[in-house]
């Protein structure tokens, strides 16, 4: 296909990265304007690209023209938050905008892949508005603390290194690394209250600085 097609193709998934984004950091500054603790730290995005979108149609035999809807991470937002407690918190917060509809969930949280990888997915639909009217797309948000993202990006990278040919001592080391993201998070959240007292009185002398 040409790269002239791909563009117009992938043009409304890249406003709706760039909107989303705006939207979930608007949440952030407006926790932190009412002098509340926020549940999302960090929200990053991408919209795929050619060459992965073609990998996975050709890995789940996907025609092309399914690809818009059986391609559902085309465009991709990553929430990032502070304690697994606060992952719930940002789905329902998702969960009640009128402005994003959620089509499914995959739950690795409960569900940990066997790779270890730990996270919580959902499939959205979002309306943009193009210059040929409206446009229902799709899109994966990702939510997941520091550090299940801490994780994910290294075994990441470790998993294009050796392309789906992970060494037996590399991939235990992960498996272990993934045990111990799991007690780091639980030790976190035993200490989650103490945090988030010690951040809202910090975020209001910073407010009251500003207002002087
Ligand atoms: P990209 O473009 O590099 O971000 P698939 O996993 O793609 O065969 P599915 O069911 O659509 O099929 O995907 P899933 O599992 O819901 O989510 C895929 C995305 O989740 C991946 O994107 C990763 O970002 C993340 N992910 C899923 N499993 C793992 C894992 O074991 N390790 C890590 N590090 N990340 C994972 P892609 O495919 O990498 O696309």
């Amino acid at each position: 296909m040409e790269i002239q097609l791909w563009r117009s193709i992938l043009c409304p998934y890249e406003l709706a990265v760039k909107e989303l984004i705006v939207k979930f950091e608007h949440i952030i500054s407006e926790h932190r304007e009412n002098d509340l603790y926020s549940p999302i730290e960090q929200v990053s995005g991408r919209v795929k690209s050619v060459a992965s979108i073609l990998e996975k149609m050709q890995r789940k035999h996907i025609p092309m023209e399914r690809m818009e809807e059986e391609v559902e991470d085309i465009a991709g937002i990553r929430i990032i938050c502070q304690f697994e407690e606060d992952i719930e918190t940002v789905a329902s917060l998702i969960q009640n905008r009128s402005d994003i509809t959620i089509k499914s969930e995959k739950n690795y949280l409960k569900h940990v892949k066997q790779s270890g990888y730990r996270s919580l997915h959902l499939i959205i639909y979002y309306t943009v508005e193009t210059l040929n009217g409206p446009r229902k797309l799709q899109a994966e948000i990702q939510i997941r603390t520091m550090a299940m993202d801490f994780w994910a990006t290294i075994e990441h990278s470790l998993q294009y290194k050796y392309k789906g040919d992970m060494p037996p001592h590399v991939a235990e080391r992960l498996t272990n690394a993934a045990d111990a993201i799991i007690l780091l998070d639980q030790e976190m959240s035993s200490v989650r209250n103490e945090i988030m007292d010690a951040q809202n009185s910090s975020q209001m002398q910073s407010n009251l600085v500003k207002d002087i």
